[in-house]
């Protein structure tokens, strides 16, 4: 790593600083008094550059990145897909065992201490419970998640929320029922604004394959407002990633392109609370090369990220790949 090397003042042996100082202080001797003040704020305002491109250079350099130590929240076999949200100094994560059980673990005094892991969804309702995904906001801890109640042949989408920072929990809430003749559901995934609840799930019925997505005005105790966001959405072993930021749900997802062999990665965007979505946008290249696992994240600034794994510039051997992103400074919309 490259050092920044500081010129002192007082160093006067510099072979290059005394010359120059030199010949500024002759051409302001000879110099009018009008074009010396010109001189003076020529030098003042080249002295104000240098020292914020050296401020950019310090900021830009590559800090020594700290992580704390790993810590085991769990002892399950099969955790997959971990996902966590930050309330305050709280720290919220879920995982789920398929098709069992997920789990949820908190800590509340940001990460050094954890709770024993549970599962939040009633037992005695379901007969397995799993693919969850949380989100905090506006005070809440929210947790979308697939469920087979008791005594019914297919697994639905279900919502349970906590006001008490993941003490206790709301009964489940459905966000979608589907027919029985559907024969795949996966990944209900959750974005918030305030109470503003939004999910996306995947939905098939052995012939087409949908991407759905619901939306509750009432922190998920009722949901309504169905839309297609996606209405061929091939591809659903893997989870989409369902956002909101300044106005927009985005949706950054995995899809089969039915005349390639590739799986790609796409991008959807609402700008009316979920109702109508934009349309389909390609983020990974398109070649033979799959793109999978995306996920993404946004500021209030508008900055929007996807990431994914991809095997583009991956070995001649083709087990591995890399972690690829992209980013949109304005939301989303280029
Ligand atoms: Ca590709």
């Amino acid at each position: 790593m490259a050092t920044l090397q500081f010129q002192t003042p007082s160093n006067e042996n510099n072979s290059i600083v005394v010359p120059i100082r030199a010949f500024l202080l002759q051409t302001l001797c000879v110099a009018e008094r009008p074009f010396r003040r010109k001189i003076v704020a020529e030098i003042y305002r080249l002295s104000l550059l240098t020292a914020s491109l050296v401020l950019i250079l310090v900021v830009a350099s590559p800090a020594q990145i700290q992580w704390s130590e790993p810590v085991q929240l769990t002892d399950s076999i099969g955790f997959q897909d971990p996902r966590a949200a930050i309330m305050g100094n709280s720290i919220h994560v879920v995982g789920g065992v398929y098709p069992i059980e997920f789990f949820y673990v908190r800590s509340t005094d940001g990460g050094v201490t954890w709770s024993y892991p549970i599962t939040p969804a009633p037992a005695d309702t379901f007969d397995g419970c799993y693919q969850p995904d949380i989100i905090c906001s506006n005070g809440k801890v929210h947790l979308a998640f697939l469920a087979k109640p008791f005594g019914q042949l297919r697994a639905q989408a279900y919502h349970i929320s906590s006001s008490d920072n993941g003490q206790t929990w709301s009964p489940p809430h459905q966000v979608f029922r589907r027919r029985d003749t559907f024969g795949f559901m996966k990944y209900p995934r959750i974005a918030a604004n305030g109470d503003t609840l939004f999910t996306s799930c995947r939905v098939a019925d052995g012939v087409n394959s949908y991407l759905l997505s619901f939306r509750s005005f009432n922190a998920g105790v009722t949901w309504r407002d169905s839309t297609v966001a996606d209405p061929a959405s091939w591809g659903m072993d893997n989870a989409q990633k369902m956002l909101y930021s300044g106005g927009v749900v985005h949706i950054v997802y995995r899809m089969g392109i039915l005349d390639s062999t590739g799986y790609e990665i796409f991008y959807r965007r609402s700008a009316d609370l979920g109702m109508t979505w934009s349309e389909r946008d390609m983020i990974s290249e398109f070649d033979i090369y799959h793109g999978q696992g995306p996920s993404a994240a946004a500021d209030i600034a508008g900055n929007l990220m996807a990431a994914w794994f991809d095997y583009k510039y991956g070995s001649m051997c083709g087990f591995t790949g890399d972690i690829l992103t992209r980013n949109s400074t304005d939301n989303g919309e280029t």
